[in-house]
């Protein structure tokens, strides 16, 4: 059996910009030529499952459901509240055919709406889970195309994604920016912002990201919602039906953009793992002492303060019986040690 190319992805980005979308889209974009021939055949390649609500004209609500290809998967999303982030856990969905492979990594987004702890955690596990590559050809850091400011919220989650990486990651970073038809498939105000937040971060740390068609490429995955729609609801075929020129453009340009970013993997030196893993030990490392090292301080603190002084001083005063009973000796033989990683 020859053994075929294959690279490795990262999908990172906040939870809700369509990094599952995006998945979903990538086997459908691979399948058919077109969307009106997606429709014809009307069996939407479904990787990751998903689950949203269309309101039609009349506000009447409507839940589609598309299962994935493993049914364990259905787990990992929680597709029954509309707005928690949907995906878990990290997990791997791997594309072959006969000339290349892609192992394509889907993970929790950043600024999930359980909390900053559960970012702390996600960063952990998708460390370990980048961790079972020995490279990585492409991580794609995935934005809205509307993102007018570099706001705290913006500007928290970019931070959070590249915190992740050694510089040596840079030249595998592109971006995707989605939902980006309302802005003519460009990449709207949030290329403004991307490039305010590049200018800061060459200003203050001397790191420099690419802006250029070569690393930023737009795309609208709605395509993928109208196949479902269309397969699912005879409501939604009556309502959208009539849509489909829009769907279609969309499916076009994006799945053009969609291939172009995936040939550029093709031009890639990956990243060695091991190098950002690095980084994340040490930010877990410094997580886990920021705690005890707030205590200590604190302690220091109050024992320099005169009134503790003072009573230390009237401590060592007293007879030696009384500091004898005072002092407690603690048996270390059952003591319980946690050391770090
Ligand atoms: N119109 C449009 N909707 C999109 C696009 N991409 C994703 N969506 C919708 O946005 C919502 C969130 O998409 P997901 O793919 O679940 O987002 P995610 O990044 O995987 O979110 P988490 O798993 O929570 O991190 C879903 O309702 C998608 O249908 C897009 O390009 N265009
Ligand atoms: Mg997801």
């Amino acid at each position: 059996m020859s053994i075929i190319p294959t690279y490795n992805i990262i999908l990172l980005g906040k939870t809700g910009v369509g990094k599952s979308t995006f998945v979903n889209s990538i086997a459908n974009y691979s399948t058919y030529d077109s969307l009106e021939e997606a429709i014809e055949v009307n069996e939407p390649q479904g990787v990751i499952p998903v689950s949203f609500e269309i309101t039609l004209k009349n506000f009447k609500k409507i839940k589609i459901t598309q299962l994935g290809c493993n049914r364990r998967d259905v787990e990992n999303e929680n597709l029954n509240t509309k707005s928690s982030s949907c995906t878990q856990e990290p997990r791997v969905y791997s594309f072959y055919n006969e000339n290349v492979g892609f192992n394509v990594i889907d993970i929790p987004g950043m600024g999930d709406t359980a909390g900053p702890t559960q970012d702390a955690r996600n960063i952990q596990i998708i460390m370990e889970k980048l961790s079972q590559f020995t490279v990585i050809h492409g991580i794609f850091i995935m934005l809205k195309a509307f993102e007018p400011r570099l706001t705290a919220d913006v500007k928290y989650n970019l931070n959070a994604t590249l915190m992740m990486l050694h510089a040596n990651a840079i030249p595998n970073i592109m971006f995707i920016i989605t939902t980006s038809r309302g802005a003519d498939y460009n990449p709207g105000e949030t290329m403004t912002t991307l490039e305010d937040y590049v200018a800061n971060l060459e200003a203050s740390n001397g790191i420099k990201i690419e802006l250029s068609e070569n690393t930023v490429f737009c795309m609208d995955n709605e395509a993928y919602k109208f196949q479902c729609g269309w397969n699912k609801s005879d409501e939604y075929r009556k309502e959208f039906g009539p849509l489909i020129k829009n769907y279609s453009k969309s499916w076009d340009i994006s799945s053009a953009a969609f291939f172009k970013l995936f040939e550029r993997m093709y031009t890639m030196q990956g990243h060695h793992v091991q190098l950002s893993c690095a980084i994340g030990h040490a930010r877990t490392i410094i997580h886990c002492l920021i705690g005890p090292l707030a205590a200590i301080t604190a302690l220091i603190q109050q024992a320099l303060s005169p009134a503790s002084r003072e009573a230390n001083i009237k401590a060592l005063t007293k007879n030696g019986q009384q500091i004898k009973d005072e002092i407690e000796v603690q048996d270390t033989s059952s003591r319980t040690v946690y050391y770090l990683p």
